[in-house]
């Protein structure tokens, strides 16, 4: 028997019992002239999926479960898309990394530390003398900046990168299926990049609590025990239990068990209704070197679609490994020289996604099964 969170009619019953993101209608209008004014000049157009889910445990959020999901992968492979000629639909958790802005907004590459005062020779003797009182940016830094400068305002001419911000996994996923629906028009020229981070479990909304979780006593409660009856019950309708803790935290002290549904596999549904010609790659984020592969195989084989680009959390940046139907290929970075900067792996994943898809094209327009 079909276990009931694989079974088909979950993903149809979550977006009835949920509610869309606001200004969806408008978004989407926004979307489909997105697509149809790079249909129109042949573009390729990838949807990237970029950073982490939250799953909130109240309506009105305090608090949520997040993820470590910066968003390096998306935002970095972005750029690279662009690059490659793609016009790209960023799908990305709210203030995370964006493509071009991520060279300074890191919190350990401070954009400030890339300024100096006109008129001030820096620490490292790299102002520049005037009597000015302007913001200029440090000789060193200004080849890289002016290229990212350049391809950011190339990106913003051509109108190529479309931002779409997400927080909760709802709202992504309404997204992810507005998009989807959106690029079918562009058949086999649509390619799904999914590096987000999305959660797997939820908070159903018929056991979410309202209000912020309590986890002391509310004023006018008649007694101690009276508070902590009622903090139980509002924790219980959220899918949590409140719990006397015996184990250390003292009489007041409490457990807050949280009891999380498993979020309904959309991948599935994205392959065979939304977005049936496009290709689509996921990616299986693994901690466990030992299972990484089988767990990448296994989504291939649950889902029938194109390519999942397996990575372990600890070694992300520096190897990936590309799992398709014919063979495992590992992609891996050169180790920097001494001195030197190190390759930014994504420079060599996207140009293999790339390689994929032209090659997808060409065996549909020759008539061939997909690979
Ligand atoms: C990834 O595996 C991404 O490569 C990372 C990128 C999230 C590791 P960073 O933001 O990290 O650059 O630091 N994304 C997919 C993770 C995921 O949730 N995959 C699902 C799964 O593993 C399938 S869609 O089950």
């Amino acid at each position: 028997m079909m276990p009931a969170s694989a079974a088909p009619s979950d993903e149809l019953e979550y977006f009835d019992t949920h509610s869309a993101p606001a200004h969806l209608a408008a978004i989407s209008t926004q979307l489909q002239e997105f697509v149809n004014l790079h249909h129109a000049h042949g573009r390729r157009v990838v949807l990237v999926s970029s950073g982490g889910t939250t799953v909130p445990l109240e309506n009105q959020t305090v608090r949520f479960i997040d993820n470590f999901s910066a968003g390096t992968r998306g935002a970095t492979s972005a750029e690279y898309f662009l690059e490659a000629g793609y016009a790209v639909v960023f799908l990305h958790r709210q203030f995370s990394l964006l493509p071009y802005s991520r060279h300074y907004s890191h919190s350990t590459n401070c954009f400030l530390d890339y300024l100096s005062e006109w008129g001030r020779i820096g620490e490292d003797g790299d102002g520049a003398s005037s009597d000015g009182g302007d913001v200029v940016v440090r000789e060193r830094y200004r080849a890289q900046m002016l290229d990212v400068l350049r391809k950011y305002r190339r990106a913003k001419e051509q109108k190529t990168l479309f931002l779409l911000p997400y927080t909760t996994v709802t709202s992504y996923l309404f997204l992810l299926r507005e998009v989807a629906l959106r690029m079918q028009v562009l058949r086999n020229d649509a390619l799904f990049y999914l590096a987000a981070a999305v959660s797997d479990f939820f908070v159903p909304p018929d056991r979410m609590a309202e209000h912020k979780i309590q986890s002391g006593d509310l004023p006018g409660a008649p007694d101690t025990a009276g508070a902590r009856a009622d903090t139980t019950a509002a924790a219980a309708v959220a899918g949590m239990e409140a719990h006397d803790d015996d184990s250390g935290l003292g009489a007041r002290g409490k457990k807050l068990v949280i009891d999380l549904d498993p979020v309904p596999k959309f991948l599935k549904r994205l392959v065979e209704g939304w977005a049936p010609h496009a290709m689509i790659i996921s990616f299986k984020l693994e901690t466990d070197p030992n299972i990484l592969l089988y767990k990448c195989h296994q989504a291939l084989n649950r889902y029938s679609h194109h390519l999942v680009i397996g990575n372990l959390l600890s070694t992300r940046k520096f190897e990936v490994v590309f799992v398709d139907k014919k063979a495992d290929q590992w992609i891996r970075v050169p180790e920097a020289r001494e001195g030197q900067e190190q390759v930014e792996i994504e420079s060599l994943i996207v140009p293999e996604v790339v390689r994929r898809h032209d090659r997808a094209i060409g065996a549909k327009e020759a008539g061939e099964p997909a690979s």
